[in-house]
């Protein structure tokens, strides 16, 4: 694998990010070999997985890889993005997905946080979710994640604000389970991991799966669907996405 690490023990697989020169953007390759990861642990078994990354830098992830987006004019977000993929493939995997996060997290990785089903961060990580730096209109599912897990205030200040949230807010909002020292944070993630592994693996599945369903279950009939795709696809077609990713790009501050 060139883009990720992976490890199995003990029932409990690991996936480490190692793309650290361009701060594990979540690029197709990337999520390719995380999926991969994910299919190989579900053959073998796997009772927890763990997800983090392998360098104990600044930046967990930098979220999606910008150099993928289009450039203007077609859905940034679709169903079948790659990045969509893999937050879909973590909340139906068959055991708990466990996130532990150190360094910063940013746009689509924090959907994916968001995604795990048990986070663990240290005491510098950060949470920021940033569509609106790029004039990018977010995926109602992905609205609805972050609905379906936090209050909508603290959504509405995330998604408008696109500013870092704490270690210590993001715990006291709601976006990790646990903040823990540094030095304790992988024994902490692993002795969860251990002790989930401990219960019935076939309880916890079913619960998972229910919780899936339950937290996605927004009945819209199909004009209000096509109502919200409208509002979207009037961004997406927009000027401000096209200046958005120009200026991500060209290395600059975007002009809304
Ligand atoms: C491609 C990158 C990226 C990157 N893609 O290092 O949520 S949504 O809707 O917005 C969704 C679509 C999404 O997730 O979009 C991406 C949102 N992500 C961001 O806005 C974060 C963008 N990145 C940064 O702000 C900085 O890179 C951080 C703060 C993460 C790290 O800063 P640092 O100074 O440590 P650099 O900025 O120098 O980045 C190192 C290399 O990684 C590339 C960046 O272009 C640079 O590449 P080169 O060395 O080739 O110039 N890079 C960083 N983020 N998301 N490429």
């Amino acid at each position: 694998m060139a883009f990720v690490k992976t490890a199995f023990a003990d029932s409990v697989g690991t996936i480490a990010f190692d793309r650290e020169a361009k701060r594990n953007a979540l690029s197709a390759d990337l999520i390719a070999e995380t999926m991969a990861a994910l299919a190989d642990f579900r053959a073998r078994g796997a009772r927890a997985v763990v997800l983090r990354s392998s360098a104990n830098g600044k930046v967990w992830s930098a979220g999606h890889d910008v150099d993928e987006l289009p450039h203007a004019d077609v859905d940034p977000l679709p169903y079948n993005d790659p990045l969509e993929q893999l937050l879909r493939a973590v909340k139906a995997f068959p055991a708990p997905v466990i996130a532990m996060v150190n360094g910063s997290v940013w746009g689509g990785a924090c959907d994916l946080v968001l995604s795990c089903d048990i986070v663990y961060c240290e005491p510098t990580a950060t949470f920021a979710v940033t569509p609106v730096t790029l004039g990018l209109p977010y995926s109602m599912s992905g609205l609805l994640n972050f609905m379906s897990r936090l209050p909508l205030n603290i959504v509405k200040e995330m998604f408008f604000s696109a500013e870092p949230i704490s270690a210590e807010r993001a715990e006291f909002v709601g976006i990790v389970n646990r903040v823990v020292p540094s030095a304790e944070l992988e024994e902490a993630v692993y002795g969860m991991a251990r002790t989930v592994t401990t219960r019935s693996g076939a309880a916890i599945a079913s619960a998972k799966e229910t919780l899936r369903v339950l937290s996605e279950s927004a009945p819209i009939a199909p004009t209000t669907f096509e109502y919200l795709h409208n509002l979207r696809r009037e961004v997406y077609c927009g000027p401000d996405y096209r200046e958005g990713i120009a200026a991500f790009l060209e290395k600059r501050k975007p002009r809304f």
